[in-house]
């Protein structure tokens, strides 16, 4: 909390420490009222810093010292300062022992950054900067210790005590407390550190590395959990070998620890061999957890286990390398998934979300380069940007480099920076080294923001045989200035058999045997054109296939051109990306239509299409669900100059009910051709079945009709897994069946109660429910027992989902923007990193037609107002109401 304007941090001032801390040991007695931390830090001067006479200033906040003293001599008081985030200490020896005592009240911190306690348990988190709330300490990733870790508790209370690396030692003491001695032998940043006690059950298993290696698989939970852990202990078992088989990364103990809490900022934290969980992506089984978690689950326990190379044996150098660990383990994870599932589907999936989230982050306030030069509080940088355009950045560098030259790179990289902080520049540095490719024009990608606009044209002469494709890039208005990127561009050109061979001009020929059919264009320059030879007939060009670079395509194809790629484009991604263009296309009219107080018609090519993908049985299902859903409101918000989000609504629902009326007799057969009578399994084969059946299930919904209600009823009644209940009961909750609809969210309520997960699913269908009077009902659901305002899964649930109801939140009237800044404003002190991320909603206001933005800057403006604004939320406002 702060009165003043919290300071900015630049890249640009980064100087290397200059003190070391070569041991840290550390002693923590947990008690009622206070926690006691001692610590006993080796330090030294850094050889490499320029001051050599420094004084000695320590990171420290939310604590109170008792004492401080330098080779076992107590401190006078003149002798060290201490402020609300430093510990200075005046003048120390080249070569020291420090010592702390400090005492801290996890019981009262709401942050959930640094150590706290989450339901009856004790745990820490300590990414990016919460070290410094456990003890005096140079809470900075370049600061790199071997840790000691000594834990004393009531046995009773906390009988398990963990922290990272090795059990050493341990005993019990008189007074009904014992002890626990964990040793980490990897040097580590103090953002790595954890600690966690409580009562907990476990399960356990084992994996032998590929070098024989047996290593000790732990989830701990509490007991009533202990059957839903199965799942990501598969998980982390396939993520174990994927990474020794793909990346050549073993793991490198013998113990390897996850545990789950309730209470949690993110999703799970990457601790060195202690990854802390959020419950919600950990827990698993078929009763209580969608098709979407279990994907889910897996994702996070792989991205968490992955980072155990790229992230902690290799760590950043400093905060704004953010993505250098980040994106790189989006990438690791997100190739993980595609290869235990379906890839294009997975692609799908991970470009809609970039495309929605991401790109709308590059064009509002926040927007920042994947490598950010400045900020003021670094929570606020755990963006879309740094982590999935990160990831796409360095997906990127895998394509232009190839499989094998990339995995020379990611070998070199981990060889040469093994135990090492380092920067995004030596990341690419690797990469080149090993290649030989010289990506230094690539390099713009890590400092510039902003969406690159990709336009391209393409001309036919029938005469020469001659295709051509111009290609401009360049950025929107705020980032006009940036430099063009290397820009990899994977294309074809289709002819009514299929992929015609590419001749490019200029390039050598390609061998007869080669599949010429597919290239990868190195767009460079602001403009560039492309000319192939012997092309015999006019193409559709299918362009940035894979999405093989996180721009923004634009390229004028005519509805009937956007059919054609629909049904024969032979790129999974293109296909699904040319039905949604048809359904931008056919949304924008009906938008228009709506504004201008017309008559709104679907443009019948989408039936036509639609119609194709219900009966073609060679599709994928999953991706067959895909190609059915219309571009979501967020979606067309976004793409808009000034959303209108009613229009955009109204729009969209209409367009639903037509798709319903026309294909009713087929989304019938589709619903009931994907009815499965076997037992649940979270396998490619069943989520596809289910996703198609409830997306059918959706539509037929909208009928409203008693035939269809009777279906919802009884899928509702019979589910044998929450895939299933809850795309019924979202679908009740969306309809106008009101009693039915009632005794559902009654029943369901009844049912879960005791299951905190499940209730969360409960609250979020309701409070993301698109009729009118949502406002209100999320107002009861708060007053409802199951809500609790200090829980971020609750918050996420009820006001996380609710600002991602638009028609509900950008109420005409602006109700909803005031809605959520009162509750920012309570959040602001209880949890200032939930409270600045529940704010990105109305960071985008400019985004909005005038009457919907002046009421969002209201809102902000109020916020604004407040008198102690924590360095979070005071960040992502006053950078919003700037711009
Ligand atoms: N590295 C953590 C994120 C911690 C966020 C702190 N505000 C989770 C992850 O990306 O794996
Ligand atoms: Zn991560």
């Amino acid at each position: 909390m702060r009165d003043s304007q919290p300071k900015t941090i630049f890249l640009k001032d980064y100087q290397v420490p200059e003190f070391l801390i070569d041991h840290s040991d550390l002693h923590f007695t947990l008690a009622a009222e206070e926690t006691t931390v001692r610590s006993r830090l080796s330090m030294r001067r850094n050889a490499e810093s320029t001051v050599q006479d420094a004084s000695l200033v320590l990171h420290g906040q939310d604590m109170r010292l008792q004492s401080v003293s330098v080779d076992g001599l107590a401190l006078a008081p003149e002798a060290y300062k201490v402020d609300e985030e430093t510990l200075t200490l005046f003048t120390v020896p080249d070569k020291f022992t420090l010592e702390c005592v400090t005492e801290i009240k996890p019981q009262q911190n709401t942050s959930l950054e640094g150590l706290y306690r989450s339901s009856k348990m004790y745990c820490t988190q300590c990414e990016a900067e919460g070290f410094r709330k456990i003890t005096y300490y140079l809470d900075r990733p370049d600061v790199m210790s071997l840790f000691t870790t000594t834990i004393v508790a009531d046995k009773t209370s906390y009988p398990v005590l963990l922290s990272n690396g090795n059990n050493v030692a341990s005993g019990e003491n008189s007074d009904g407390s014992h002890w626990v001695t964990w040793e980490d032998p990897f040097k580590k940043p103090a953002y790595l550190f954890a600690l966690v006690a409580g009562d907990l059950a476990f399960i356990e298993d084992s994996f032998t590395t590929c070098s024989g290696k047996d290593v000790t698989l732990r989830i701990f939970v509490e007991a009533k959990d202990l059957d839903k852990c199965d799942h990501a202990m598969q998980s982390l078992k396939r993520s174990m070998l994927w990474d020794e088989e793909t990346f050549g990364r073993e793991y490198d103990l013998s113990i390897f620890n996850i545990v789950a809490v309730d209470d949690f900022n993110m999703g799970a934290m990457e601790n060195k061999s202690l990854n802390i969980f959020n419950t919600s992506c950990v827990l698993a089984k078929p009763e209580t957890t969608t098709d979407a978690t279990f994907q889910r689950v897996e994702a996070i326990v792989a991205h968490e286990y992955f980072h155990n190379w790229s992230g902690n044996r290799v760590t950043c150098r400093d905060w704004f390398q953010l993505s250098l660990k980040e994106g790189f383990t989006v990438y690791r994870d997100a190739e993980f998934s595609s290869e235990m599932g379906s890839r294009t589907v997975k692609r799908v999936e991970d470009v809609n979300f970039l495309r929605t989230v991401q790109f709308a982050e590059d064009g509002g306030p926040m927007a920042h380069p994947i490598r950010p030069e400045s900020f003021m509080e670094i929570s606020n940088f755990y963006t879309v940007t740094v982590y999935e355009k990160g990831a796409e950045i360095v997906r990127m560098i895998a394509h232009l480099l190839g499989d094998a030259l990339f995995r020379k790179g990611s070998d070199l990289y981990f060889d040469r920076h093994d135990g090492q902080a380092v920067t995004c520049e030596d990341f690419v540095k690797a990469m080149e080294d090993a290649s030989g490719k010289d990506l230094s024009q690539f390099r713009c990608w890590y400092s510039q923001a902003g969406t690159p606009q990709l336009h391209v044209t393409g001309e036919y002469s029938a005469e020469h045989s001659r295709y051509t494709l111009t290609v401009k890039q360049y950025y929107k208005a705020a980032q006009q200035h940036n430099q063009p990127v290397h820009i990899p561009l994977a294309m074809a050109l289709l002819g009514e058999a299929g992929a015609l061979r590419l001749q490019l001009q200029g390039a050598a020929p390609n061998p007869d045997t080669a599949d010429n059919t597919e290239l990868v264009l190195d767009v460079t320059e602001a403009e560039q054109q492309f000319v192939f030879e012997n092309i015999p007939e006019q193409p559709v060009p299918s362009l940035l296939r894979g999405f093989s670079a996180p721009v923004q395509l634009q390229f004028a194809y005519s509805r009937d051109e956007l059919m054609f790629l629909v049904s024969n484009d032979s790129d999974g991604f293109c296909r699904w990306d040319a039905c949604q263009q048809l359904g931008v296309l056919a949304l924008k009219d009906m938008i228009a239509a709506h504004q201008a107080g017309e008559d709104m018609q679907l443009d019948h090519r989408l039936i036509t299409a639609y119609e194709h993908l219900l009966t073609d049985e060679s599709l994928d299902k999953s991706m067959v669900a895909l190609m059915l859903s219309l571009p979501s409101e967020a979606y067309m918000a976004s793409i808009m100059e000034k959303a209108d989000v009613q229009a955009i609504h109204v729009a969209r629902m209409t367009a639903r009910v037509e798709i319903a009326e026309q294909l009713q007799e087929l989304l019938w057969d589709s619903y009931n051709a994907n009815v499965l009578t076997v037992a649940y399994q979270a396998d490619e084969q069943q989520i596809a079945a289910r996703s198609l059946k409830n997306t059918a299930l959706h539509y037929l919904m909208l009928l409203e009709n008693e035939q269809v209600l009777n279906l919802c009823l009884t899928q509702y009644q019979q589910a044998q897994n929450m895939t299933d209940s809850m795309a019924a009961l979202a679908a009740l909750v969306n309809s106008s069946f009101e009693q039915q609809k009632q005794n559902a969210l009654a029943d369901f309520y009844q049912r879960w109660q005791a299951e905190a997960l499940v209730v969360n699913q409960w609250l979020s269908v309701q409070a993301g429910c698109y009729l009118a009077g949502t406002l209100d009902r999320v107002q009861a659901l708060m007053a409802h027992q199951a809500f609790d305002i200090k829980n971020p899964n609750k918050v996420r649930s009820v006001i996380g989902a609710f600002t991602a109801n638009a028609v509900n939140f950008h109420q005409t009237d602006g109700s909803g923007y005031q809605f959520l800044a009162d509750q920012i404003i309570i959040l602001n002190t209880l949890n200032p990193q939930i409270a600045a991320r529940l704010l990105g909603p109305l960071t985008k206001w400019k985004q909005y037609k005038n009457d919907s933005a002046a009421l969002m800057r209201d809102a902000l403006q109020r916020i604004m107002g407040e008198e102690k604004l924590s360095k979070d939320v005071y960040e992502v406002v006053s950078k919003s109401l700037q711009a």
